[in-house]
């Protein structure tokens, strides 16, 4: 395990504690939802005494973790979280008990908490107990880490995010099976961060399996839409679980109620039911992946946009010039919307590939 060594001024140092509860609650990834990603540090004399994050929701909360760690240390501590601590009973305790309980001094919040169970609560509930209480520290990066939790804590709609591969030359690529996974590659680690993943039900068996590879990694759930007759590949893998939406016709042809395959019947293949499936699974996130014959999703991506569902897009763009037969470029989505402008956007650059990404609310 890490600690981070002395450090001489305490105060200055506050965003690079929060930062150490990022880091640390980033190895929960996958794991926690419906429940945020949480990190936790408890710092004495300028060191690190205890550190700890939210493992699974309905296991205890990061400060718990942290504070048991640091034991009788944590008397007069600070405790930093990148989550404002809760204050109510639910699948837990109360973080902020806990605290009291432990006589730290000061609490640094990276964030508020903005569950309306909890927000701003924890905090009062601290300050009450003669805690000094700090608010919004890294607050860009702790909502970040959560941007998935926050968007469907405030709206109660799942977080979509649509992702597709290019050529330089502006075709799609995917149907090449390019950006396939690979441990520590964009791909691998963004499929990690999602409850569900939406593909074609036309994808080739050969790159069929977007399965991320990052060590012991949650799957997402596959949400396989069948709506192409003649092209339905079912998609089964033992790595995770897979749900198909099938219009009528494909659900008939391909024989799936006997292939025990969870299925779903639509006159139409359309965004609502496959939305509503994912919020009353509990699903925060939905990667919508451009991955196979574009022409598939493309009615559901209209949706996703006509509809104002679409919260992020991730494009990759591959070092290649594509002709090859059957190339598609993103002609078929043309006359979708005249101005679309991604805000917030970040880029990573790899020897393969060049990662852009941004949002369409600030
Ligand atoms: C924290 N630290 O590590 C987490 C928090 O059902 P429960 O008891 O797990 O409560 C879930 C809610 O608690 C969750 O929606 C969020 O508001 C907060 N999560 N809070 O102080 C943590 N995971
Ligand atoms: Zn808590």
């Amino acid at each position: 395990r890490v600690r981070c060594g002395m450090v001489e001024d305490e105060s200055v140092d506050d965003a690079f504690y929060i930062r150490r509860c990022v880091e640390l609650a980033r190895r929960a990834i996958g794991f926690t939802s419906p429940n945020p990603l949480v990190g936790c540090v408890i710092v004495k004399d300028g060191k690190i005494v205890g550190e700890g994050f939210h493992p699974k929701a309905g296991q205890p909360h990061a400060e718990v973790f942290a504070l048991r760690d640091a034991g009788n240390s944590a008397e007069n501590a600070t405790a930093y979280v990148s989550l404002e601590p809760c204050n109510h009973y639910g699948r837990t305790p109360p973080c902020t008990e806990a605290l009291i309980k432990a006589k730290v001094k000061k609490v640094v919040v990276g964030m508020v908490d903005p569950n309306p169970i909890v927000a701003s609560k924890g905090v009062a509930r601290l300050q009450d107990a003669g805690i000094v209480v700090t608010v919004g520290v890294e607050e860009e990066l702790c909502k970040r880490l959560n941007e998935a939790w926050i968007h469907q804590m405030l709206t109660g709609k799942p977080f979509v995010t649509l992702r597709y591969s290019l050529s330089v030359n502006g075709h799609f690529l995917d149907q090449l099976g390019e950006g396939v996974t690979e441990a520590g590659g964009y791909y691998s680690k963004l499929l990690q961060e999602y409850d569900a993943i939406i593909l074609s039900g036309s994808l080739s068996e050969k790159f069929s399996s977007p399965t991320s590879q990052e060590p012991g990694a949650n799957q997402p759930l596959r949400i396989v839409v069948a709506n192409n007759p003649g092209q339905f590949t079912s998609l089964t893998t033992e790595a995770s679980k897979t749900i198909v939406f099938a219009d009528k016709e494909i659900a008939a042809e391909a024989d799936l109620a006997r292939k025990e395959i969870e299925t779903v019947v639509l006159d139409r293949i359309n965004l609502t039911p496959i939305l509503e499936h994912c919020r009353c699974q509990g699903l925060c996130s939905i990667l919508l992946d451009m991955r196979g014959s574009i022409r598939d999703l493309e009615e559901l991506v209209r949706e996703t946009i006509e509809q104002n569902v679409l919260q992020k897009i991730v494009v990759e763009v591959l070092p290649y010039w594509d002709e090859s037969d059957g190339a598609e470029s993103l002609v078929v989505l043309n006359g979708l919307v005249k101005r679309l402008e991604l805000k917030n956007l970040r880029s990573e650059i790899s020897n393969r590939s060049l990662v852009v990404e941004g949002y369409l609310q600030n």
